[in-house]
This record gives structure tokens, sequence and C-alpha cells, in this order.
């Protein structure tokens, strides 16, 4: 067998029960089979996949909590440090029902690719917890937060981990965070990204994921003789990054006809109204109900189904494994281009295949999203050096970044015979850095 069957292998059998973390580390090993079979005697000696597939720390705790009534909540906490052959741990914290160990170690492993693609001094890490904010009032939101910051406190710090936002934690979630952590340490340092204007936060930061997706979309379509004018596009979500992804694709002349949340679908032939989903989705924190109530040319639909509507570009920006291998061919037949990802591992291994067999272009999120944690390092050095910078020097960093990031897993691509194929060229990209790093620190 050969060492990458093995260490997979190795994966499976030492982390049960844990598919999605399984299947981010299939990806990743399938596209690294040829770079690590030309150098394969040395990587085993040192055991480099092994550790590269293994988190440092991981942590688990509860957290107990109060609600409004007296009652008394526990939920499952998880923060996964993963690598820091590159930087401290960065990445963010997500508070979903869902949220257990191997959605998190998953989550954790794709970031540290991410974040070495962004060619930014930042390791790779993850958090969560199994809590859902919907339908808690702001105290019952606040006294979660404080409980879980006050254990999470005595593992992260401004050079050590620096978390941030993800599913179900926005700013809000991240200003109790922070707040808590401020009080215990007694310090004020930039230790959570995603914070308030107010408090450290940098402009930009919030649009930063969807606003990147889009420049790297730019850029893929631009190295293929395409141009987003005048596409049609469709967006699944309708939170930060879908929000801010749509509002970015038709700034550049796209037309987006749907987003979705867990519930439903909206599809609006006029093109959705950004100023309208916004008042619904972050001030009043409603259902796409609410939206369709407020706009004639909207029309809801209950469940799954936005890869159905005919598109020329689809944008999957909601979760992990929304986008199957029937929804791949339901999208191919009818005419779709391109597809990139602003949700992390939203499109199954399958699914992904099946794109790339059919020539659709194809941007893999830990790719096409790295527009949000790059940005957070741009808070981070706006943090050390106590200055903060106007949006339009943040969001031309953040185009800078994003068609280098580009231009990266192209040359790797390339440079191994499979032109085109940025999957492979995202792994072959953000391995090389992570690896040689490794390499030089020795057996840490
Ligand atoms: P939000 O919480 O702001 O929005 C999430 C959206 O996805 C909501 O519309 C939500 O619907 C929907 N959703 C969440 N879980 C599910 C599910 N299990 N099934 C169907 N729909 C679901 O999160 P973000 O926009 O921040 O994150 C979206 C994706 O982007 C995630 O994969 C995240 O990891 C990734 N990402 C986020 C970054 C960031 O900076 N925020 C950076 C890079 C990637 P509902 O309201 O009904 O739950
Ligand atoms: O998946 C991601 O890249 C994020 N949720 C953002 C991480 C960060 O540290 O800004």
């Amino acid at each position: 067998m050969s060492y990458v069957d093995q260490v997979y292998e190795m994966v499976v059998n030492k982390n049960p029960a844990e598919p999605e973390f399984h299947q981010a580390v299939k990806e990743v090993l399938a596209s690294l089979r040829v770079v690590i079979e030309a150098n394969e005697a040395a990587y085993q000696r040192e055991a480099l996949l092994e550790r590269l597939v293994t988190p440092e720390r991981q942590l688990v705790f509860r957290v107990p909590w109060v609600d409004d009534n007296g009652q008394v909540h526990v939920n499952n906490a998880y923060r996964v440090q993963f690598n820091s052959a590159i930087g401290p741990y960065k990445g963010g914290i997500r508070f979903h029902p869902n949220v257990n160990l191997g959605i998190i170690k998953f989550l954790g492993f794709e970031q540290g690719f991410k974040n070495a693609l962004t060619g930014l001094p930042i390791g790779g890490g993850k958090g969560g917890c199994d809590f859902d904010p919907k339908g808690k009032s702001d105290r019952e939101v606040m006294a979660f937060c404080q409980s879980f910051m006050t254990e999470l406190y005595r593992f992260i710090g401004a050079d050590t981990d620096v978390p941030a936002g993800d599913i179900g934690v926005g700013a809000r979630e991240v200003g109790y965070m922070f707040g808590q952590y401020k009080r215990i340490c007694n310090v004020y340092e930039g230790v959570f990204t995603g914070k308030g204007l107010s408090y450290g936060g940098s402009l930009g930061r919030k649009e930063a994921t969807g606003f990147g997706l889009l420049y790297l979309t730019e850029a893929m379509l631009r190295a293929n003789d395409l141009d987003i004018k005048g596409k049609r596009i469709v967006v699944s979500g309708a939170g930060n990054v879908a929000i801010y992804a749509a509002q970015k694709a038709i700034e550049l002349g796209g037309n987006v006809v749907t987003v979705s949340d867990s519930s439903g679908y909206i599809h609006d032939e006029a093109g959705i109204d950004i100023s309208l989903l916004k008042e619904v989705k972050e001030v009043k924190r409603e259902r796409l109900t609410a939206y369709a109530a407020a706009r004639k040319s909207a029309v809801y639909h209950e469940g799954k189904g936005v890869w159905g509507v005919r598109c020329d570009i689809a944008l999957p920006c909601a979760t992990q494994n929304e986008l199957l291998l029937d929804d791949a061919k339901l999208l191919v037949a009818n005419g779709c281009l391109a597809v990139a990802e602003g949700a992390n591992m939203p499109t199954t291994i399958e699914a992904t295949d099946y794109f790339l067999k059919n020539k659709v272009l194809f941007a893999p999120g830990k790719a096409a999203n790295a527009g949000g944690v790059s940005t957070s390092v741009l808070e981070m050095s706006q943090n050390s050096a106590r200055l903060s910078w106007t949006f339009a020097e943040v969001d031309t960093r953040i185009k800078q970044i994003m068609t280098g990031i580009f231009a990266n897993l192209d040359n790797a691509a390339k440079s191994y015979g499979m032109d085109g194929n940025y999957v492979a060229g995202a792994n072959i990209a953000g391995f090389q850095k992570i690896a040689e790093a490794m390499m030089a620190q020795g057996v840490v």
C-alpha cells in the first residue's frame, strides 16, 4: 500500500465516526499523491503526512449557562489547534447544533491549507459548539459566550491562537467573547478578529469573504476568457458570506437570482434586492419568508432547490455537503460554466469530480473563501500597529491577495501537468508551504 493510502487508512481508523474529517483528508491526499510519491521515502521517514493530519492539540470542554427562565443548559465545545508551522493558530468559531469534534477537525484541517495559500503568516485552527443562537435572547447569547470564554481564554492569545466568526458567530457573539477575554486576562489585544469597528475591528472584514469570493471568481473567469458581466448567478445561504457575495456579484454586473437558508430558498427573477436581504437577515434576524412577503418578484420555496435554478455561475455559501452529485448533474445539464465555493467543503467529492470531468471551472473553498481570514490578518496587523485603515485600503489588499491566490493555484496545477484543475492546485500549493516549514522546524 502506498504511503498516501496508509495515512488515509490511519485517519479513518483513529478518528472513527468523523466522516467530514475523513472526506477533507481524502480530497487533499488524492491531490498530493503526485507530490508525495516524488519524495516518498523522505516524507515517510519524517512522518510528515501523519503529522499533517493529526492536530497539534484538541480541546474539548463543557459550557454551562443559564437561560432567561433560570434553567441551566450544558453544551459541548471544541477548539482544535491543528497546525502552527507557519504562524499562530487562526480560524473561526462555529455555533450550530450539528457541531461535533469531527466537523471542527475537518474545518481546522482545511483552514491550515487555506491560510497557507493566503501567503500570510498564520497557522490553522477552528473552534465551535453545539449551541444554537437561533431563538435565544441577547442576554442568553451573552451568558453563553461568557461561559464559553471563561474556559477558552487560557488557550488563546494574540500570538498563540486568534479565533474569529463562522456559522452562527457574527459581530454580536465576537463582542461578548472578546469582552470576557479582556475582563479575565486584563489585556487589550487582538485576540479575536471580526470585532466591531468601535473596539478594534477592521473596515471591510464583514464584507471580506463574499467580496473575496467574487474577486477570485473574476480572476478564474478572466484566465479562461470569461467575465461576470451579464451572467446569471445562483447563491446558496443567506448569511455573512452569501450576502456580500451576492452584493459584489451584482456590483460586477451579474444577475443574482437566488439565496437560501436551512428552511427554503428565494427565487427572484428581478434579481436579489441586497438592502432588503440585509434588513431581513442582519437587522431583524428573520427567515427568508419575510423577504418573499416584502417583494413581489420573489417566490419562496420550502426545502432545497437552488441548484435546479438555471445559472451560469453557482456560488455555494451555506455549509458543508450542500451540493451533491445529483445537484452537480443538474447544474451541468443547465449549462453552468463555473462554481466557486464560499462555504467550507460545500461540494461532495463525487460532485467536484463531476464538475472537473465536465470542464466546469471549479474554485475550491480553501482558495475561494480565503478573503475572510486574509482580512482577519489585516485586522491583526492594524491592532498590533494601533492603527486603522480605510475601507478602500483594505478592499484593495483583499483584491490583491485573492488574485495572488488564484495565480498561486493556477501555477501549481500547471507545474504538475493538471492545467485548470484548481482543486489540485490549491492542495499542492498549500501543502508545499506547510511541508517546507514543518521539515525546517524538525520533529515537533
Ligand atoms: P452565517 O451563520 O452568517 O450564515 C450561514 C447560512 O447558511 C445561513 O443562511 C444558514 O441558514 C445556512 N446554513 C447553515 N447551516 C446550514 C445547514 N446545515 N443546512 C442548510 N443551510 C445552512 O455563516 P457564514 O455566512 O459566516 O458561513 C457560511 C459558510 O462560509 C460556512 O461554511 C463557513 O464555514 C464559511 N466561511 C465563513 C467565513 C466567514 O468569514 N464568516 C470565511 C470563510 C468561510 P439558517 O439561518 O437557516 O441556519
Ligand atoms: O472559514 C474561515 O476562513 C473563517 N470562518 C474565517 C476565519 C478567520 O479567522 O477569519
